[in-house]
């Protein structure tokens, strides 16, 4: 019997400023009970899926800006989502902005939790590489202030058994990272789930706003395929708060193939049943680390963080 499992991609369209949290999970839920009508035993959801991207303004004022976190999770808003994915035996993946207490002092990260099918937190992963800036930039039409709003994750990047699959999480511009994928890579991960929003224009690389989709399939196809594992990349789509967000929603399989993708720049499930056994191929073959990665050649990768030129 080869070991399959069946997920989906509720990619959500534009959420804006006023939208209520109780407005926004009731859209989750519309989205679980649709993935799991699909056949979906894991539903992901994307980075900060309950608030609009709030990380394009500067605010200075901490009570509005801790009003897009999470104190709790799940708190009085969201639970209603863990009780019907409960209900239904569907686990999911949920982005959020999480707001923690230690020893006093409030800490702010960019966090997914992975909830099983009977509504438990089994895994928390905070987000490693944040993109953008600390700063107001002042020529920019919006900012791109991740740097000032949270701290970079503190909980690595674990792969855990999880739906009869090794499963790893990572978010949003981690995903352009390779060291994201070969970090879960080597911890055997066969599934990689990763919640997106992507401002397009970006106020990073302008210059390469018209490759935006390219690169952001261009970097799941690559992981997928490198570290022999199944991908599946959700977005917050669509035009939010004036603001484009990139779609193209998809699953990647082992092979770097996409087998699904959203065609939508709104809510939308896209569903594809994974045979985790194709991850085998290459784990055996060509990407078969045990038998061809030469770590004495890798060092840098851990010891130096900004490139240097050659000596000469
Ligand atoms: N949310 C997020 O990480 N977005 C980034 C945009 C980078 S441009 C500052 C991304 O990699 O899609």
């Amino acid at each position: 019997m080869p070991r399959t499992l069946t997920v989906a991609g509720a990619q959500t369209g534009p959420i804006a400023r006023d939208e209520s949290r109780a407005a926004v999970v009731r859209r989750l839920i519309a989205l679980l009970r649709e993935a799991h009508a699909g056949g979906a035993r894991l539903v992901v959801f994307p980075e900060l899926a309950l608030t609009t991207f709030f990380p394009r303004w500067w605010l200075e004022d901490q009570a509005e800006i801790d009003a897009f976190f999470e104190r709790e999770m799940p708190g009085p808003d969201t639970r209603p989502l863990f009780e019907e994915a409960a209900r239904l035996g569907v686990g999911f993946y949920l982005g959020y902005a999480e707001l923690v207490e230690h020893g006093g002092i409030a800490r702010r990260f960019n966090t997914t939790v992975l909830v099983d099918a009977a509504g438990r937190i089994i895994g928390r992963y905070r987000k490693v590489h944040l993109p953008g800036h600390r700063d107001f930039l002042p020529d920019r039409p919006y900012q791109h202030l991740e740097k000032k709003y949270f701290e970079p994750g503190d909980l690595g990047f674990p792969v855990r058994r999880a739906f009869d699959a090794n499963v790893g999480m990572c978010i949003c511009n981690d995903r352009r990272w390779p060291e994201t994928y070969r970090v879960m890579g080597l911890q055997d991960v066969e599934l990689v789930l990763v919640g997106y929003n992507t401002p397009v224009p970006s106020v990073m690389t302008p210059q390469y706003d018209h490759l935006a989709a390219f690169h952001n399939h261009l970097s799941m196809q690559a992981g997928a395929y490198q570290n022999s594992c199944f991908v599946v990349g959700v977005a917050k789509a669509g035009r939010e708060e004036g603001s484009d967000l990139l779609a193209g929603s998809c699953i990647v399989a082992p092979s770097g193939e996409i087998i699904a993708q959203a065609s939508t720049e709104g809510d939308e499930v896209i569903l594809a049943t994974c045979r985790l056994d194709l991850c085998a191929i290459n784990k055996r073959t060509t990407f078969n680390f045990a038998a061809h990665r030469r770590t004495e050649h890798y060092g840098l990768i851990t010891e130096r963080t900004g490139a240097l030129p050659p000596p000469g």
